[in-house]
């Protein structure tokens, strides 16, 4: 960590950039480093390519970048890459490759299976969250070179810690997770709006969107412990619905008491997406991921199936997931 601060206190422009698709996390972590950067003196631009949640929108107070060139980063002093795990998943225009950025790279990140060779990395599996890494580093730099933490650059990494610990419900929250979090509060975060945006803020067709996936499209397998749902394109056309603002909807599956493992299975161009999550680590997600090209924690997981069907997926899921369920059985 010394080694970035080095970096931060002793270059100028920064470009921060995280993963596509971007969740509380990644837009918390990028736009709160992105203020805490600016506030004490140096240029840095929040690189946010794709579209964030809705419900993002108007507490993101620190503007984002969409559009960027290579010369345009080649041109800062540092881009800075954080809750990345893969290279191939870095949100960067999708005309340009990780492998023409010539200036030196520094990637942070939480997710185990990190994959990005920065120039310097630092991954740290114990953090709920990149923002919870985010958080030490900025009362690290205030107590040492005393570097301000604005409320701004607070709220902005308590959102990352409050969505990715799932309000510090999840096996990753700890006490440093808690003790970020009471720091960042110390700062003036105005819990309600970050909570108000991040849990009380669905649309309608959102919600009605979820009761017919639960009603028509929801499988138990397994005794009820594997919960999965196959949501069809014409559901989200239906209801004009996007998964941009879905990361929450994989949470009625595991809310099921008797659910272990969660997956859901939608469409996203010619692909099949897969988002896994599990309730016990007994029986983790993560390498269910990994076997098939995809990544994330050990509780939740992501996969993309290029040229499968829904039924090719559901039926590769069904069977990884009975291993896992068979092979841990206590
Ligand atoms: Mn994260």
């Amino acid at each position: 960590m010394q080694a970035i601060i080095d970096i931060l206190k002793n270059n100028n422009s920064f470009i921060v950039v995280a993963h596509e698709k971007p969740d509380g996390d990644a837009i918390g972590s990028v736009t709160g480093l992105t203020a805490f950067l600016n506030d004490n003196g140096k240029k840095a631009t929040a690189l946010l390519v794709d579209d964030i949640p809705t419900k993002f929108e108007d507490i993101i107070s620190c503007p984002l970048t969409r559009m960027i060139s290579a010369n345009e980063i080649n041109s800062a002093d540092i881009l800075i890459i954080l809750d990345s795990a893969r290279s191939s998943r870095i949100n960067l225009p999708s005309n340009i490759n990780i492998d023409e950025i010539k200036i030196p790279i520094v990637n942070i990140d939480h997710h185990i299976d990190n994959n990005v060779n920065g120039t310097v990395n630092y991954i740290n599996s114990a953090a709920g969250a990149t923002a919870e890494i985010i958080a030490d580093l900025a009362k690290k730099m205030e107590v040492s070179n005393h570097w301000i933490v604005s409320r701004n650059c607070a709220e902005m990494l308590y959102l990352g810690i409050v969505t990715d610990t799932g309000s510090f419900k999840f096996t990753n929250t700890t006490c440093n997770t808690f003790q970020a979090a009471a720091y960042l509060l110390s700062k003036g975060v105005d819990i309600n709006k970050i909570n108000n945006a991040a849990y009380f803020s669905k649309a309608l067709n959102q919600l009605l969107f979820e009761a017919e996936m639960i009603n028509n499209h929801l499988k138990c397998d397994f005794d009820g412990r594997y919960a999965h749902a196959i949501i069809p394109q014409s559901l989200f056309d239906k209801y004009q619905f996007n998964m941009k603002d879905g990361e929450t909807v994989i949470e009625y599956l595991r809310e099921i008491n008797t659910a272990v493992i969660a997956a859901l299975l939608y469409p996203k161009d010619s692909a099949v997406k897969v988002s896994l999550r599990s309730k016990n680590s007994a029986y983790p997600v993560g390498p269910i991921a990994r076997k098939f090209n995809g990544g994330g924690h050990e509780m939740a997981a992501g996969i993309t199936f290029e040229n499968k069907s829904f039924e090719e997926v559901d039926k590769l899921l069904y069977d990884a997931i009975k291993e896992v369920l068979e092979k841990n059985e206590i």
